[in-house]
C-alpha cells in the first residue's frame, strides 16, 4: 500500500475536495469502488443502504452510475443477478454487513445455481474485532459464510488493491460457467485516502472477461459423428445458450440440421415457440422416443429427469451430446458419448462449419410422428384455452397473456407461482431470445419484483410479471420500488387465495385457516395503489387484456389483481409427483 494515506476517521470529503499534505490530489476507498466498476462498464447498481455504504451509493449516483434502491436484499441481489444474465457483465448488488449481506446472500447463492454471473458487495465490521469476536456493530465473518454458497469470495483491506478485487470479482462471475461472487469490504477501507494519480494507476480494466474457449477439433468431429449416425436426433436448448448470446449460430445450427429442438424455460424464445422445428408440444414423445440428444447449455438435473428413468427412453437407446464450458458437468447424471466443452458459440460455430453444406436432415418419420403429435397436443390445448369459465381459471386468464406476448413480443415475461408458472410455461409463446425469466434451478419463489425491475432498467423494454398470489408475497414490497422509479412494469397477481390452491381446509375445525390459504378475496391491487401506481381487481378475460393492454400501452407502474377459481391449480402444479404425502393421513393436504 505503498501510496496510501491514513484518513483521520470520521471525516469523508468527496475526490475533488481532497489533497493531501503537499497539495497532491486525493481519493479514497469509496471513489476507487465506484471508479472500478465504472472503469469495467458496470452501470446499475442494485442494493439497501446503511452502515457502512450509505455513502458508496451516494456517491455512485453522484458519479453517474444508476443506483436502485430495494426494501429488501434479497430482491436487490435477484435484480442483479438477472441483469447478469440480461447483460453477460456481472450484476451487482450492495448491501449492509451481517444481516443485509445475508438477505443478499440467498440471491448470491440462486444466481451461481443458475450460472448467472452477479457480484455481491457487502460492506463489513471490522477484521480487528470480528476476528476476535468481540461483538462489533452487525458483526459476522462474512467471507467464510459466503465461501460455501458462491463461486469465489475476495475480501479487500487496503484502498491500493480495489482495483485488483474488483477485477478479479467480475472475471470469476463471468468467465468459465458464470456465477455468483463476493465481495467483502470492511467499513474502514471506504475512508482509506490515497494519491488520485497512484489510485487511478491501481485501477484494472478487465480485458476479455469471458474468453473464448474454443472445443477441441477432435471433439467436433466425435459430436457430429454421434450426430450423423442419429434416426431420431433432438436438440435441448437450456439458459446457457439463451445467456451465450449466440442467437444466430444457434438458429443456423437448429435449421442447417433440420432437427427438432425443444427450449428449456428461459430459452424459450432463442427461436420463436412458434418455430416449425419446435417440438415442446411433443416434449415427452421426443424425450422418449430419440435416439441421440444433443444439449446445449442445458443440464441433466431434476428438470430433465436426470436423463433417466420413465421420462425418458430404455436404458442404452439413447446417446448424449452435451456442449457446455464446464467440463465437470459432462457425465454428471449419464454417461455422455459425445462431451463438447467450450463456449456455445465457439462450439456451435465449429459444429457448423463441421457440417458443411450437405448435411441431411432426420428421417422424415421421425419429424412427421413429432408433427402429429404436437397437432392433437396443440389442439387439446386449444380447447382448454377456449374456455371462457367464471371464474377465471390459469387457462381463460392466460389465453388473453399470451395474445399479449404475441402482440408485444419485445415485451419481458417475468413468471413465479407453481400453477401459475407451470401454465403459463406451456401456454404463452416467446418469440425472441432472453424475454422469459423465471425461477430456475431451483424453482425458488421470491424472484418476481427483482426480476422485473431489472429486466425495465437494462433494457428499457416493457414488463409484464405473471405471479402467482404466494409467489408475489415474497418480494411484493417492492411495488414501492417500481413506483419511485416509474418502471413500466405490469404485474398480474394470479389471485387464487393460497398456495396451489385456496379452497383448504383445517381438519380440525378450528379457527386457523390451512396452512396453504390466504386471507380469501384479498385485493392485492391496493398495495400498488398506497405508492400512486395504477391497480385493477378483474374477474374476466377482457377485463384483464384491457386492463395489460392499458398497463403496456401507458407505461405505468401496473398492478392487476386476477381473480382465479380457488379450486383450479393443483397441488405443487407440475411438480406433485415430488411432493412427499403422508400414507397414513388422508386428511393432510388437498
Ligand atoms: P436450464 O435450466 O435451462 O436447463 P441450466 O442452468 O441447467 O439450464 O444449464 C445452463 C448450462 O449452461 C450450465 O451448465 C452452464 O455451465 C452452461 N453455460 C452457461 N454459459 C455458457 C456459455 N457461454 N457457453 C457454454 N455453456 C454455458
Ligand atoms: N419458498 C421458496 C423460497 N421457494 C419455494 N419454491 C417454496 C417456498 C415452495 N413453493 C413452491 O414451490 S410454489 C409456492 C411455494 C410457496 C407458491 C405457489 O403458490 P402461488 O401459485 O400462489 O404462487 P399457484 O398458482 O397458487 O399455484
Ligand atoms: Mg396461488
Amino acid at each position: 500500500m505503498s501510496a496510501t494515506l491514513e484518513q483521520k476517521t470520521g471525516e469523508q470529503k468527496t475526490g475533488e475536495q481532497m489533497t493531501g499534505e503537499a497539495g497532491a490530489e486525493l481519493t479514497d476507498g469509496f471513489h476507487l469502488v465506484i471508479d472500478a466498476l465504472k472503469l469495467n462498464g458496470i452501470k446499475n447498481i442494485y442494493g439497501v443502504p446503511g452502515i457502512p455504504v450509505t455513502d458508496l451509493g451516494r456517491l455512485a449516483q453522484a458519479e453517474g452510475m444508476r443506483v436502485i434502491s430495494f426494501r429488501h436484499e434479497q430482491n436487490a441481489g435477484n435484480a442483479a443477478a438477472i441483469a447478469g444474465y440480461l447483460t453477460k457483465t456481472p450484476g451487482v448488488c450492495l448491501t449492509v454487513s451481517a444481516p443485509g449481506f445475508l438477505n443478499g446472500l440467498v440471491a448470491l447463492a440462486n444466481a451461481t445455481t443458475n450460472c448467472f454471473p452477479m457480484i455481491l458487495i457487502s460492506g463489513s465490521s471490522e477484521r480487528e474485532i470480528v476476528d476476535l469476536q468481540q461483538g462489533d456493530y452487525e458483526e459476522m465473518d462474512q467471507l467464510a459464510v459466503a465461501k460455501t454458497l458462491c463461486k469465489a469470495a475476495f475480501r479487500v483491506l487496503h484502498a491500493a488493491d480495489i482495483g485488483i478485487g474488483v477485477a478479479r470479482a467480475i472475471r470469476a462471475a463471468v468467465s468459465g460457467r458464470p456465477g455468483g461472487v463476493y465481495l467483502d469490504l470492511p467499513g474502514k477501507l471506504f475512508g482509506q485516502v490515497m494519491e488520485a494519480e497512484a489510485g487511478r494507476r491501481s485501477l484494472v480494466k478487465v480485458i476479455d472477461p469471458a474468453p473464448a474457449q474454443i472445443p477441441a477439433p477432435s471433439a467436433v468431429e466425435r459430436a457430429l459423428d454421434v450426430l450423423r449416425g442419429a434416426k431420431k436426433p433432438l436438440i435441448i436448448l437450456g439458459k446457457g445458450a439463451a445467456y451465450a448470446q449466440a442467437d444466430d449460430a444457434i438458429r443456423n445450427l437448429v435449421e442447417k440440421s433440420g432437427i427438432p429442438y425443444i427450449p428449456m424455460s428461459m430459452a424459450k424464445g432463442l427461436l420463436p415457440d412458434t418455430h416449425p422445428q419446435c417440438a415442446a408440444a411433443a416434449r415427452s414423445t421426443v424425450l422418449k422416443e430419440s435416439d441421440v440428444v444433443m444439449l446445449i447449455g442445458a443440464r441433466l438435473n431434476w428438470l430433465l429427469s436426470h436423463g433417466k428413468g420413465k421420462s425418458w427412453g430404455a436404458p442404452g437407446s439413447q446417446k448424449f451430446i452435451h456442449i457446455d464450458i464446464e467440463p465437470r458437468e459432462m457425465d454428471s447424471n449419464v454417461e455422455i458419448a459425445a462431451p463438447l466443452v467450450g463456449d456455445i458459440g465457439s462450439c456451435v460455430g465449429a459444429l457448423l462449419v463441421g457440417m458443411g453444406s450437405d448435411w441431411k436432415h432426420p428421417p422424415e418419420t421421425w419429424t412427421k410422428s413429432i408433427d402429429d403429435k404436437k397437432e392433437s397436443n396443440i389442439a387439446r390445448m386449444a380447447s382448454r384455452l377456449g374456455k371462457n369459465s367464471s371464474p377465471m381459471d390459469y387457462h381463460s386468464a392466460l389465453r388473453v397473456l399470451r395474445d399479449v406476448i404475441k402482440e408485444r413480443p419485445d415485451t419481458i415475461l417475468v413468471n413465479e407461482g407453481a400453477n401459475t408458472l407451470d401454465q403459463a410455461r406451456g401456454v404463452i409463446d416467446i418469440y425472441q431470445p432472453r424475454k422469459r425469466l423465471d425461477v430456475g434451478t431451483w424453482g425458488v419463489m421470491g424472484i418476481g419484483m427483482g426480476f422485473a425491475i431489472a429486466a425495465a432498467v437494462e433494457t428499457g423494454k416493457p414488463v409484464l410479471a405473471i405471479e402467482g398470489d404466494s409467489a408475489f408475497g415474497f418480494s411484493g414490497m417492492e411495488v414501492e420500488t417500481i413506483c419511485r422509479y416509474n418502471l413500466p412494469i405490469c404485474v398480474v397477481v394470479f389471485n387464487n387465495d393460497g398456495i396451489y390452491r385456496g379452497d383448504g381446509v383445517n381438519p380440525t375445525g378450528g379457527a386457523d385457516p390451512a396452512p396453504t390459504m390466504f386471507v380469501p378475496g384479498s385485493r392485492y391491487d391496493k398495495m400498488i395503489e398506497a405508492f400512486g401506481g395504477v391497480g385493477v381487481n378483474v374477474t374476466t378475460p377482457d377485463e384483464l387484456k384491457s386492463a395489460v393492454d392499458a398497463a403496456i400501452e401507458s407505461g405505468k407502474p401496473t398492478l392487476i389483481n386476477a381473480v382465479i377459481d380457488p379450486a383450479a391449480g393443483s397441488e405443487s402444479g407440475n411438480i406433485g409427483n415430488l411432493n412427499p404425502k403422508s400414507a397414513l393421513s388422508k386428511k393432510a393436504g388437498a
